[in-house]
């Protein structure tokens, strides 16, 4: 048996983390050992402009986590996978260099690229190609806008994982989890449909080589693997797209559970054996994306913590400092709210000035505005907390009808996982019984996905296979001690 330690780096909207796993024998230990904030910031004009990632400040603090990793771990690493959120990208050079940061998701510029893509391809059409759920922050929608806006043409773009994989010696790919979300990737084909290419005048020449989860792409090059505990370091695209990896790292078994993966969105969903892409599902826009072992991530995108956090971070800016564990604590012991919030509505998905955001829609549904000062923050946080676990209930609702599952269980997994009383809402609004998962859920399924992988448990043209990754994710979830019921 190999006894070097792996390496797996969550890249997070909110956060990025570095994690190590060591062996005590047969038993893996798994620890925290870099995490660092994140956050997209507006560029000036003259640097480009824009809503962007600052790609060094993320790279800069993976590669110190990577050094404090080699430190620790005197037996050597074996492997290291990334995973990260998904539909972001890198436009990068021949040499495979970065070009410039890439933009945040949430950039306004996909709104004008969203009306001029659906006039030259049917909405429908593009669901039926592709069984995703339509949303304009998906990469297609991204990559449109830099042709509208005339970007230079040959450049090759990257998916933020496989970037960072790429920069540290591994071959330019995309792994077909976080492909799928890009809406760009045939369902039953599982390749680049040349279709919607064409239609969002993208060269196909630009897309990077599809791989599967599990896939070795390289070995650590470059000054870090002058360190000796990088001496031999394989590169590993796990399943590149963090949610992906969260709902690998869920070890549950059997047909009657579903999946929350909470943090800045909430997905909400089932894994499935076959795609649900008929008319209902396609209507009610929700997603059919690539999962670990040949099987589908079946979802919708929920709006999540993003909700309190930006109101968080609007009061902050008037001079109040809310922690979420006080806030989430005052929001308990209010009574329930009347007239629910539409978590959904594009409005607040975007950035800034949440509490006047959610009262311009309290305002347009008849209902009074909420006092927007800091002192308020539990009434927003109680508003915000009861409307998603109503949501959840709705959505898991049609889940069931669309899968034909009958749900019995609830895992919620995500760094939300642990906010409990959000926990008990929604255990109240689903009648489902709750447990509360790996708070680093994408960790445990990253590392779960390299360790299968590495074992060769892996079929060629769909990665690893799911039981063994099953396997490994359960016996992770004890080197974390989590697991603990909600
Ligand atoms: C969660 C996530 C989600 C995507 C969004 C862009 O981090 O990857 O699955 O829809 O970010």
């Amino acid at each position: 048996k190999d006894v070097r330690a792996s390496i797996a780096v969550d890249l997070g909207a909110e956060s990025c983390r570095v994690s190590l796993l060591r062996w005590e024998g047969t038993r893996p230990v798994i620890t925290l050992v870099h995490r660092f904030p994140n956050a997209p910031r507006e560029l000036p004009e003259e640097q480009g402009g824009g809503l962007r990632w600052d790609l060094s400040m993320i790279v800069h603090g993976l590669e110190h986590g990577l050094r404090l990793c080699a430190g620790l771990a005197t037996e050597g690493v074996r492997s290291i996978a990334v995973d990260g959120w998904a539909v972001d990208y890198v436009r990068v050079d021949a040499d495979g260099a970065a070009l410039a940061d890439p933009f945040c998701y949430r950039d306004e510029r996909t709104i004008k690229a969203e009306r001029s893509l659906h006039r030259k391809a049917r909405p429908e059409r593009m669901r039926e190609l592709t069984g995703i759920q339509l949303m304009r922050i998906n990469t297609l929608y991204q990559l449109h806008a830099d042709a509208l806006a005339e970007l230079p043409e040959g450049q090759q773009w990257l998916n933020l994982p496989e970037y960072i994989l790429s920069r540290w010696g591994g071959a330019r790919v995309a792994e077909f989890t976080n492909a799928t979300h890009t809406q760009l990737v045939e369902l039953h084909k599982r390749q680049w449909c040349r279709e919607i290419f064409s239609a969002a005048q993208l060269d196909m020449a630009c897309a990077p080589k599809l791989v599967p989860p599990g896939t070795e792409v390289g070995r650590l090059s470059g000054p870090l693997a002058e360190l000796p505990a990088f001496a031999d370091t394989v590169l590993v695209a796990p399943a590149c797209h963090d949610t992906a990896s969260a709902i690998a790292g869920i070890p549950a078994q059997g047909n009657d559970w579903a999946y929350i993966s909470s943090g800045t969105w909430s997905l909400v969903g089932t894994l499935l054996e076959q795609p649900r892409n008929g008319h209902a599902p396609s209507a009610e826009n929700f997603t059919n994306l690539g999962a670990v072992g040949d099987r589908v991530c079946f979802h919708k995108n929920v709006n999540g913590m993003w909700l309190i956090k930006q109101c968080m971070e609007q009061w902050a800016s008037e001079g109040t400092d809310w922690n979420i564990v006080d806030l989430v604590a005052a929001a308990e012991k209010l009574p329930r709210p009347h007239d629910l919030l539409d978590v959904d509505d594009p409005e607040l998905l975007l950035p800034e000035r949440m509490p006047q955001r959610i009262n311009a829609q309290r305002v347009k549904r008849g209902h009074d505005p909420l006092d927007e000062s800091a002192s308020n923050a539990p009434a927003f946080a109680s508003l915000i907390f009861y409307s998603l676990a109503a949501r959840y209930a709705k959505v898991l609702d049609r889940i069931s009808l669309h899968s034909g599952k009958q749900f019995k269980r609830l895992f919620i997994v995500g760094g939300a996982s642990q906010n409990l009383f959000l926990n008990r809402l929604t255990a109240e609004a689903t009648g489902l019984e709750v447990f509360r998962g790996a708070p680093e859920s994408s960790t445990v399924g990253n590392f779960a996905v390299q360790l299968a992988a590495l074992e060769g448990s892996r079929d060629a043209i769909t990665g690893v296979y799911a039981e063994p990754v099953a396997r490994w994710a359960a016996l992770m979830e004890g080197a974390l001690e989590a697991g603990a019921k909600g």
